[in-house]
């Protein structure tokens, strides 16, 4: 792995966890919430998450540009850092730990390096390109389930589910039928790294944002795991849709949504 992305690594992680350690001090507190929409929550610890980790990728690599969910873009070029300060800001909010600080770099379509850290869990995972993938410093890989039937699937539905035909209802019940599990659980930054360690077996969503899930697929490409965009073309997670599975899932899924996605009304 090249220095470069060794020490993206290192100051990704440190930040995340740095940031975990902040946002923690509003878990089940009262955090001041806003409401941008029914889904869409901003607590004041957002904010503060995504300022701590700014500050820190813009000390260390002042010539990257920076996306953040809570903030304006910074930077220009090539490398590009996604952070989302909260992952799961909704659980967050209501007290519930399944929630995270996503940090990813990405050139163009390309993952460098990705840190999920989900610190009311107390687990970190970490990837960087063709060194792996690991949780909590041991190495990580994806489940070898190859059958439908013993899968535990997750997914997440769209923010504006009101305002769209499209709402990852026809695909979650051919799943259910499919399936041994599926689950939703709100944060599609942590169910890709849980697809990148093995608990997962299938991971698919759209209508998400570049921040939710780049630095988590890249997690589970260096799992050994596939990814693709719900067609079956290269996955570009900037695109916010992504199909995760384990591999040897992979085309039964994309089979699975291609059915779903022909119920879905016009
Ligand atoms: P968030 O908590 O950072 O908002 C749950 O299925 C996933 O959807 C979470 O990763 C959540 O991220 C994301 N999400 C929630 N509302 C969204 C919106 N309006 N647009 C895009 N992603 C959203
Ligand atoms: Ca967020």
């Amino acid at each position: 792995m090249p220095d470069d992305w060794q020490h993206a690594l290192e100051v990704a992680e440190r930040a995340a966890l740095e940031a975990g350690a902040l946002i923690m001090e509003g878990f089940r507190l009262s955090a001041r919430v806003s409401r941008k929409g029914r889904f869409d929550l901003v607590t004041e610890f957002d904010l503060a998450s995504e300022r701590l980790i700014r500050e820190r990728i813009e000390a260390a690599f002042p010539e990257h540009r920076i996306v953040g969910e809570e903030g304006e873009a910074t930077g220009e070029g090539e490398m590009v850092w996604y952070i989302d300060p909260i992952d799961g800001t909704v659980n967050f909010a209501h007290g519930h730990p399944y929630f995270g600080i996503s940090i990813g770099l990405y050139r163009e379509a390309e993952g460098l390096v990705g840190v999920v850290h989900a610190p009311a869990l107390g687990n970190t995972w970490k990837a960087a390109k063709g060194a792996g993938a690991f949780r909590d410093g041991h190495r990580c890989v994806v489940s070898e389930r190859s059958t439908l039937d013993e899968a535990l699937c997750t997914t997440g539905f769209p923010g504006n589910v009101a305002n769209t035909r499209d709402t990852n209802e026809a695909e979650l019940a051919l799943f259910l039928r499919h399936a041994r599990g599926v689950r939703r659980c709100g944060s599609a930054a942590l169910d890709l790294a849980l697809v990148g360690d093995g608990t997962f077996d299938v991971y698919w969503e759209r209508a998400l944002k570049p921040w939710d899930i780049c630095a988590g697929a890249l997690i589970v490409s260096e799992a050994g795991g596939t990814l693709s965009s719900y067609d079956g073309s290269p996955a570009d997670p900037r695109s916010g849709a992504l199909v995760a599975t384990n591999g040897v899932l992979h085309e039964s899924v994309l089979k699975l949504i291609r059915e779903a996605r022909r119920k879905i009304p016009g």
